[in-house]
């Protein structure tokens, strides 16, 4: 995934557009995809890439969780 294409996917899941991805906006994407049996599983794993533990994914801790 190239940087613009890692933007746009971010954009995507950051629905309210505040610059951040929220378990809430995670989960909304997970169950988008169908994941819905491994929801809990899918986001505990996706919030391990929060490396400030804030709660929320930026940018960079999403390019983390994506490599
Ligand atoms: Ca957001
Ligand atoms: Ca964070």
């Amino acid at each position: 995934m190239n940087e613009a294409e890692l933007r746009t996917l971010f954009a995507e899941i950051d629905t309210d557009g505040d610059g951040r991805i929220s378990v809430v906006e995670l989960a909304e994407r997970f169950k988008a995809e169908g994941a819905q049996g491994h929801l809990s599983e899918e986001v505990k794993k996706a919030m391990v890439a929060d490396v400030n533990h804030d709660g929320v994914l930026d940018l960079e801790e999403f390019r983390t969780l994506l490599k």
